[in-house]
């Protein structure tokens, strides 16, 4: 690990990239920012007049569940109508000549997001660390469903418009989405403050650290664990770590490398084949 603040340095960076075998990509909301999905900290954190982060517990849930299944019908909603943006594309594309080119070089994408922009993209090696707005677990028999339903159930059309002054909606238990087995409750497979993450996940995410030869840390502000930990980890077994976000975060000064800007133009810069004209410019 170096000393002193992390360099801006992106001709060094790509020879990183070049030289590595096992990419590891970890995303945050930032990396989606520009898609146009609001991040959970800061301006955009609110819906009506919550923090987002106050409505991704258990204890929101079974207070009100109704208002809750209104937070993510509307996430659902705004997810399907957005577009991955030049970040998704860059890091996907970085996947798919990896493996044209068969000599075992992989990228391993690790997201905190749950809006499925990199599968859109085309990233196919995808390891979602807080689950997905598109899959539902029953409360009762635990079921896991994939669903992309508009709307999720008929009580949910036309519900969860994010304006401060919108009534919470109190649709009635019964008709929020229920499982198709047992008729249980049905709740958003994702990982609320407090839940342990999915262990099938934690345990491909260990692999892919353990073989990853640098590190891109994308669009997050790095302090929710387990998954803050992460990068931090990797450059203290001296993995080159590389932070791209439009500040800097808690963690910024453990990393090799920080560049400051916008995912969307500097992750193309980052992992583009070709050499940009002057990539010596930070
Ligand atoms: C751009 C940009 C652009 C903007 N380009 N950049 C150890 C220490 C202390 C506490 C704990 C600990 N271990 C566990 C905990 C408790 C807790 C935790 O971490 N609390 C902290 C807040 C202190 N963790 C948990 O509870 C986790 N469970 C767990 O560990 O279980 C075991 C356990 C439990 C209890 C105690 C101990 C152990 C579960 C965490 C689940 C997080 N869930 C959420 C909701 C998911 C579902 C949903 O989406 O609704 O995950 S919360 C929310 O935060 C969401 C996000 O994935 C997560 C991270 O946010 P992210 O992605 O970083 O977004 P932002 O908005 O914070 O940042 C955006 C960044 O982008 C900013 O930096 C911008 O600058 C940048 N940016 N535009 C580049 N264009
Ligand atoms: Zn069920």
């Amino acid at each position: 690990m170096e000393s002193g603040f992390p360099r801006s340095d992106m001709k060094a960076f790509r020879e990183v990239i070049k030289n590595s075998r096992h990419i590891l990509v970890l995303s945050g909301a930032g990396i989606s920012a520009e898609s146009g999905i609001p991040t959970f900290r800061g301006q955009g954190g609110f819906w009506r007049k919550y923090q987002a982060t106050d409505l991704a517990t258990m204890d929101a849930f079974e207070r009100n569940p109704s208002l809750v299944w209104e937070f993510y019908s509307y996430r659902r909603e705004v997810a399907k109508s957005k577009e991955p943006n030049a970040a998704h594309l860059a890091i996907a594309q970085l996947e798919k000549r990896l493996e044209e080119e068969n000599k075992g070089r992989t990228v391993t994408v690790v997201t905190q997001n749950i809006d499925r922009l990199h599968h859109r993209a085309g990233s196919k090696n995808i390891l979602e660390l807080h689950g997905s707005l598109f899959q539902t677990r029953c409360t009762k028999c635990g079921e896991i469903e994939e669903t992309y339903k508009s709307p999720i159930c008929p009580a949910l059309e036309g519900k969860g418009a994010p304006e401060v002054d919108v009534p919470d909606s109190r649709i009635p238990i019964d008709s929020l989405p229920k499982c198709d087995r047992c008729q249980g409750l049905l709740r958003p497979h994702v990982v609320w403050f407090g839940e342990d993450l999915f262990p099938h996940v934690l345990t491909a995410v260990d692999n892919a650290m353990e073989k990853c030869d640098v590190c891109l840390v994308v669009g997050t502000s790095s302090v929710v664990y387990p998954a803050a930990a992460y990068a931090p980890d990797l450059a203290k077994r001296g993995v080159p770590v590389a932070e791209f976000n439009i500040e800097t975060t808690p963690v910024t000064g453990a990393f090799a490398f920080h560049f400051c800007g916008k995912a969307g133009d500097l992750l193309p810069l980052a992992l583009d084949k070709d050499d940009p004209p002057d990539v010596s410019a930070s």
